[in-house]
């Protein structure tokens, strides 16, 4: 009687516990706000990473089917913060009210831990230092079935994401205003390679500028160029005439299909300082903030300067064709791969015994991230 009662308590606190994991944005606006992990024949709530996935599964979370009501919006402010709340559970939000188990919230905490420490597994990073940023893209497109992942422009940065619930986004205030329907707007975040496998994040939500006092277009965006210091994989200055200036596209990376970008599980991409991701407002992304834009490649000695912007402006639009996905892994870019350092490091933290491998009070079932088996997965919190 004691032990099939302790078991069935031991059932629902796992149940309870598999219901949680990892971390999204949370808002009305989203696509598959109310998406629960029996939706899906898979768990497929906004929480969970996505890799190695067919497009129709990663782009927009596979949440397509899922808008959210109409006349939600997530409202940015142009030239102000807009504020997002991140979490591993949407009961650790202001929207606790729609949650499976109800409001969980603890402060500013986006995912607490079972063991009280911070940070938590599910955030995929072993300290402050180790964050590597997350970004918020937009589409001037109201039908979201017109949207193409080359048509995303990141407008803004945080580059210490996950670190809090509450997360600003800088919003550039020469943002144009959206059509009547609105925009469409995606999250974006990719973790350290030392706190996880490769996980990429997208979730796609309804926006809309407001205060808007420019009509200039953002430019067309071209893919991200890792051009930014990076000791671990040999190169200890940066090259800025190997970055990408202006409107940039996010990273679709490590999917199965449609990437466009190529890095290796040890290099992932970040939205920091590495791949010209400022952070905060990304104020360069528009059709007049340069004259010329030098061809970016690892010999480029010209780095453009942005114009200085004119508040208002005639509406244009670009002129530029839109870019061709690359189907390889740029040249004269810093060399990806696992360098002979980079295991060493994590063999050290795991003896160690670091914050690597805590485990969330919202942790996640084990064989999702062990589906594939990697070495990676040896040092993977979860
Ligand atoms: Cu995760």
């Amino acid at each position: 009687m004691r032990r099939s009662a302790l078991l069935s308590l031991a059932i629902t606190s796992l149940a309870a516990r598999e219901a949680r994991g990892h971390i999204s944005i949370w808002h009305p606006s989203m696509y598959g706000f109310n998406v629960t992990d029996k939706t899906f024949p898979y768990d497929n709530r906004p929480v969970t990473p996505l890799t190695n996935y067919t497009f129709d599964q990663w782009w927009f979370h596979g949440h397509l089917d899922y808008p959210p009501n109409p006349g939600d919006f997530f409202e940015l402010p142009a030239g102000k913060p807009a504020t997002a709340e991140v979490a591993c559970n949407k009961g650790l939000t202001s929207y606790f009210a729609s949650s499976e188990g109800g409001d969980v919230r603890q402060g500013d905490n986006p995912c607490p831990s079972d063991d009280g420490s911070f940070p938590s597994g599910a955030m995929h990073t072993v300290d402050f230092n180790d964050l590597k940023g997350c970004a918020l893209a937009i589409a001037y497109e109201s039908d979201v079935t017109k949207i193409k992942p080359e048509d995303f422009t990141v407008f803004s940065v945080n580059q210490t994401c996950v670190w809090t619930r509450f997360t600003d986004f800088q919003v550039p205030a020469r943002m144009p205003a959206c059509p009547e329907d609105g925009c469409h707007c995606a999250w974006f975040w990719v973790h350290s390679q030392l706190s996880g496998g490769e996980q990429n994040y997208m979730n796609g939500f309804k926006c809309k500028v407001t205060g808007s006092t420019s009509n200039v277009a953002l430019a067309m965006p071209t893919v991200p160029r890792r051009c930014g210091a990076d000791p671990q994989n040999g190169k200890t200055d940066t090259v800025p005439g190997n970055c990408t200036y202006g409107a940039k596209q996010p990273f679709y990376w490590f999917q199965a299909e449609r990437n466009n970008m190529f890095e290796g599980t040890y290099a992932p991409p970040f939205y920091t300082d590495l791949y010209n991701f400022k952070d905060g407002a990304q104020d360069d992304i528009f059709a007049d903030s340069y004259a010329e834009i030098p061809t970016p490649s690892a010999d480029q000695t010209i780095v453009p300067t942005p114009l200085e912007p004119s508040s208002t402006g005639a509406a244009t639009t670009s002129s530029s064709a839109p870019p061709s996905a690359p189907t390889s892994q740029p040249t004269g870019q810093a060399p990806f791969g696992t360098p002979p350092g980079r295991c060493a490091i994590c063999k050290l933290r795991r003896a160690n015994g670091t914050a690597v491998r805590k485990r969330s009070l919202f942790s996640f079932e084990l064989y999702a991230h062990s589906k594939k088996a990697r070495s990676f997965s040896l040092w993977h919190p979860f």
